[in-house]
């Protein structure tokens, strides 16, 4: 059986989950506690020498990097999460890219600042909490714009490039980014968290949040 070894607040590794779950493929999920720097031990440094999660291993197979694990299973299970097509491919990846680069980018910036530095003891970064809310207004206008008219991202049905944003944007409500600005964006992020490929990794992220930050360390 897979495995996935991830945390339940790592967006890249929820990403990886809801992958697989809209693959309906079955996993064993493996939690890493970074906290506890299960990431550093010699035995997951075998498995990515980052100290990253989310990790594969596919009987064997070790692989890292979210994006590479959801395009290797997407393959493998010959699926039009990840279109076969050369120019439908391509757009799943402009898509994905966008998402991964520049909303991530910015989502990184401002949930760092404002729910985990003073978790960890480090000092928010005012100038950096501010480019991530500027790349925001910056970039999510132009996804709003694409997804005028349209229930997906990239294709007519669910692709990873839908995947990819809508873990990405999980942690908005706890991160105080609103989205009701972008009225195309708040509907197709409701419609997707209904289905099960979302639930079956969390009903939302603000959860799993709110138990890492009762849980005594
Ligand atoms: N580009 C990587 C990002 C992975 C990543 O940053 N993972 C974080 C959790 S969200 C991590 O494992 N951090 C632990 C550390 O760096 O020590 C991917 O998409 O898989």
């Amino acid at each position: 059986m897979l495995k996935i070894y991830g945390a339940d607040l790592s967006t890249p590794a929820n990403k990886v989950r809801m992958m697989v779950n809209a693959l309906d493929i079955p996993y064993e999920y493996v939690r890493v506690s970074i906290r506890d720097q299960e990431n550093r031990t010699p035995e997951f440094l075998q498995m990515n020498p980052n100290g990253k999660i989310p990790v594969l291993d596919d009987n064997g197979f070790i692989l890292f990097e979210s994006g590479a694990i959801c395009r290797y299973l997407a393959d493998k299970q010959n699926s039009s999460l990840y279109p076969k097509d050369l120019k439908q491919r391509a757009l799943v990846d402009q898509w994905t890219d966008f998402a991964v680069i520049h909303i991530n980018g910015a989502m990184n910036r401002v949930v760092f600042n404002r729910i985990f530095a003073k978790r960890i003891g480090r000092k928010i970064d005012e100038q950096s909490l501010r480019d991530g809310l500027a790349f925001l207004e910056k970039f999510l206008p132009v996804v709003d714009d694409r997804l005028e008219g349209r229930d997906f991202l990239a294709e007519d049905g669910l692709t990873l490039a839908d995947i990819s944003l809508i873990s990405i944007l999980d942690p908005c409500e706890v991160a105080e980014v609103d989205l009701s600005a972008y009225k195309n964006i708040v509907a197709w992020r409701n419609r997707l968290r209904q289905e099960p490929f979302y639930k079956k990794c969390h009903d939302e992220y603000g959860e799993p949040l709110k138990k890492f930050m009762t849980k005594k360390t």
